[in-house]
């Protein structure tokens, strides 16, 4: 039976919401991206008047992403993910050696259930870098949580052409920690320096810097909903990051 993801009619439709403030949805889109599957995206502009009807309309669990294959449609994007990876068999989405796939694996678990003080002081908004504040002490342990998953990558001996990532090339883990390196930026959280060239990396990564590109073009946000997202980290800015040195030499 033909593989029903390998067809090139956008069997694929991934709904996301806006790429500015949408973390999970910039997950799933950069594994489906970098997965070279064909897809389709429809885009769910959250907090716009009726939003809640399409979220709760396009996704089992009234969030975004969601991804709808012919009569499947997941929600969760750690789901999402593996699916497309199945999908995808050659992509390498997740490293080939058991071991590292194991670790990689356990790493996108961590990120889709912890590091709450960091997801929850610092929302995304990669269109923005607010001034220096002072960084709550919870924050900063995840911070050195995530900095003392990621360093042990960066230790083991590794030939400098299998690529700047976790585990060499980019892949589900990296993905899952793109919005980690946006948040980095935006508040400008400081990063010891053994890790800040993955977060670097994360920020010029080719895919990413689409995604960035693509957020800038988002029609502009109506003042109105804007100003119903509850914090202000959501105020629209200018996008800063893609001036960000490590864009310079990609
Ligand atoms: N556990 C979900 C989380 C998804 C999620 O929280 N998505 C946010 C956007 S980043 C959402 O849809 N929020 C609904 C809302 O803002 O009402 C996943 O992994 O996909």
């Amino acid at each position: 039976m033909p593989d029903p993801a390998s067809k090139t009619d956008h069997a694929l439709t991934l709904h996301i919401g806006n790429r500015t403030y949408s973390s999970w949805s910039m997950r799933a889109w950069l594994v489906l991206a970098a997965s070279g599957l064909d897809f389709r995206e429809e885009m769910i502009r959250l907090r716009e008047p009726g939003f809640r009807e399409k979220l709760a309309n396009a996704s089992p669990g009234a969030t975004v992403p969601a991804l709808h294959d012919g009569r499947l449609v997941l929600s969760e994007t750690l789901a999402i993910a593996e699916y497309v990876a199945e999908c995808a068999p050659d992509a390498g989405l997740w490293p080939e050696d058991r071991q590292d796939r194991a670790l990689a694996r356990m790493m996108a678990v961590r990120m889709a259930v912890g590091f709450k003080a960091l997801r929850d002081a610092c929302p995304m908004n990669v269109s923005q870098r607010f001034e220096t504040r002072k960084t709550p002490g919870a924050v900063l342990e995840d911070v050195a949580q995530l900095e003392a998953l990621w360093r042990p990558r960066f230790m083991v001996p590794r030939d400098a052409r299998d690529g700047p990532f976790l585990f060499g090339r980019f892949g589900i883990v990296d993905a899952f920690f793109a919005p980690i390196a946006m948040r980095f930026y935006t508040y400008r959280i400081p990063v010891s320096l053994d890790v800040s060239a993955y977060v670097d990396a994360l920020i010029a990564a080719p895919l990413v810097r689409r995604w960035l590109e693509d957020a800038r073009a988002e029609p502009p946000r109506d003042p109105e909903v804007v100003g119903d997202f509850a914090r202000n980290d959501h105020t629209p800015g200018d996008f800063p990051i893609l001036t960000h040195p490590a864009l310079r030499t990609t």
